[in-house]
């Protein structure tokens, strides 16, 4: 079985090295896909550095320019579909995301469509050192989008899930418009909409130690507007469900 593990960086030259080397070590056969948005502190020199060690266990596609997360997701789970997934992974790259649990979400994958890492169900926790408003924004963000949505998930915002490969060759991903973090929402309600199971792993969420946060006031903005474009947009999945 086949895990592809699709990580969008910018400016994550100081977590690359250290993450390919503890995700490369787990015992089970892995390999990268690293999205990366041409980033100014040289993201992708360290990443070829990594693919010339590991050769043909991490593949790197560089964009242009900063992008947004939403669109390289969707380059990259295109790209680990046509690279012969089985499981598709998708993460973080700066550790907030605990590399071990995924042993344990792939046990889970077993009785549903998608795990997705869970940091408000029961054993899910955030870092208490995760600064106050980061925390009320996700706590309100995610109570805001589950009203607004209706829909049972818990964590609609996680940045931490495995997909089977046949659910995500069912998503229509080509009807994605998110480009910040509300990709994340978009994609588990549309999930919840064609009837896939999703099954809530609790996880510990870590705040970053190294580089800094690419959450700004534009994304916030973006992801409070989108729940209500991504409710109406999706209506027709809703009629069906
Ligand atoms: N390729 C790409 N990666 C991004 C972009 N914005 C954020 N990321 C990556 O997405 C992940 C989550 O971003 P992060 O800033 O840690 O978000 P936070 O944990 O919500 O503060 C990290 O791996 C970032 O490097 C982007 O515009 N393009
Ligand atoms: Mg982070």
């Amino acid at each position: 079985m086949k895990f592809t593990i699709v990580i969008p960086t910018y400016n994550e030259a100081e977590n690359l090295e250290n993450l390919v080397e503890v995700l490369l070590a787990l015992p089970l056969n892995i390999s990268l896909l690293i999205i990366d948005d041409n980033s100014p502190d040289g993201t992708a020199d360290i990443a070829d550095l990594l693919a010339k060690k590991h050769e043909t266990k991490l593949n790197i596609i560089v964009r242009p320019q900063k992008a947004g997360i939403g669109s390289a997701y969707v380059l990259g789970f295109r790209k680990a579909i046509e690279l012969g997934a089985d499981v598709i992974i998708q993460m973080d790259a700066d550790f907030s995301h605990d590399p071990s649990n995924l042993l344990k979400m792939k046990d889970d994958l077993q009785s549903c469509d998608v795990v997705s890492g869970s940091r408000y169900i029961p054993g899910g926790s955030l870092d208490r050192d995760w600064p106050m408003w980061r925390k009320s924004l996700s706590t309100f963000g995610n109570l805001y989008a589950r009203t607004i949505l209706q829909t049972p998930v818990f964590d609609l915002t996680t940045g931490f899930r495995m997909w089977k490969r046949n659910t995500l060759e069912q998503m229509p991903l080509e009807r994605i418009r998110s480009n910040g973090y509300s990709f994340q929402v978009e994609m588990i309600y549309i999930a919840y909409l064609l009837g896939f199971k999703v099954k809530e792993h609790p996880i510990y969420f870590a705040n970053r130690q190294k580089g800094k946060s690419k959450m700004d006031f534009k994304i916030q903005v973006e992801a409070a507007l989108r729940i209500w474009e991504i409710r109406w947009r999706y209506r027709d999945l809703r009629k069906k469900n």
